[in-house]
């Protein structure tokens, strides 16, 4: 494997819960750009891409996927449900003015307006892998706030046993929804300490810049242990609640797509093998890790499942 050397970057951060952070795995330290460039235009469908400060998290020392493959093989069935699909049509979608509602069992819901969350966040670089169900992959280097940070502003209650998240519904916009492929919105949703895991991210841009409309501006969820489909794009609302919330795969095919969906080779999806992988750019298939990579980090959070059972 790749060991990048950056003797100017020093360790930090991301070790709350006890996590242990692999050496090779975790380049850290401080590299803010001094850049705030988040006054983007209010009107007229896709922001500019915006610079963003950011410092260096959690990331795989693995190549990034170029920028041109990250913004132009997409799945985004709210904008078509063809690859190409949404990077032609999602400039469409408005995303200034933008809320997010957090809610449900919490002591103070609020509705953060999308400006003011980033403002009041710490930003961080952190490149992941991406495995999608289909049997494709990419290293992303996104910008983003642990989700978990987002959670404890709205005080979650003891009632709070899941996350519930919802994509923005907006037919005029997002044109896919005039077709019944899923029923929209698109609906996501993890145990509480899923998301309360400092590996789960809010990504708010990637390669540096504000995100592309097509990877789920303004803001969009990123959990690398799991197939790609429970990293939902273009969020507005998140819910805190005290059962297994619904979820658009799981109620489209739920004997294809469980409500975990954690990435494991030794549970194939029933049309398709998932112990390989196609990583985009490269010609060979190469073997798919359980939790995509993370076990190390996240196996814990499954113990004593029956993961064939909670796929
Ligand atoms: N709202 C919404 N979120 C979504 C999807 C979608 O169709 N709608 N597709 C999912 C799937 S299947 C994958 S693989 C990832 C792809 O993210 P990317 O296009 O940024 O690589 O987004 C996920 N999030
Ligand atoms: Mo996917």
């Amino acid at each position: 494997m790749l060991i990048r050397h950056r003797p100017d970057l020093t360790e930090n951060d991301v070790t709350d819960r006890g996590l242990y952070l692999r050496r090779r795995e975790f380049i850290a330290g401080a590299a803010g750009l001094g850049l705030a460039g988040l006054g983007l235009a209010g009107s007229g469908g896709a922001a500019a891409a915006a610079p963003l400060a950011f410092t260096k998290g959690f990331s795989t020392p693995e190549k990034p996927t170029p920028k041109d493959d990250i913004t132009s093989y997409n799945n985004f069935y709210e904008f078509g449900v063809d690859k190409s699909d949404p990077a032609e049509n999602a400039g469409r979608l408005k995303t200034r003015p933008w809320t997010v509602r957090v809610d449900g069992a919490c002591e103070a819901p609020r509705t953060f307006d999308i400006d003011e969350l980033i403002k009041g966040q710490k930003l961080e670089e952190r490149i992941y892998r991406l495995r999608c169900v289909e049997g494709w992959s990419m290293v992303i280097p996104w910008v983003g706030f642990p989700l978990k940070d987002l959670i404890a502003a709205v005080k979650p209650t003891s009632k709070a046993k899941f996350v519930a998240f919802e994509t923005l519904m907006r037919p005029s916009e997002m044109t896919g929804q005039k077709w019944d492929v899923l029923q929209w919105p698109y609906r996501e949703g993890l145990r509480i300490d899923e998301a309360t895991h400092p590996l789960a991210l809010i990504a708010v841009g990637l390669y540096g810049e504000t995100l592309p409309n097509q990877n789920g501006a303004p803001l969009r969820l990123v959990v690398p242990w799991k197939y790609g489909f429970k990293s939902i794009k273009s969020i507005t609302r998140i819910s805190l609640v005290d059962r297994q919330p619904p979820t658009a795969w799981n109620r489209s095919a739920p004997r294809e797509y469980g409500f975990y969906s954690n990435v494991n080779p030794a549970v194939d999806h029933p049309r398709w093998s998932q112990a390989s992988e196609r990583r985009i750019g490269e010609f060979r298939r190469r073997e798919t890790l359980a939790f995509n990579g993370y076990g190390e980090w996240v196996a814990d959070l499954y113990r004593g499942m029956d993961l064939k059972k909670f796929y």
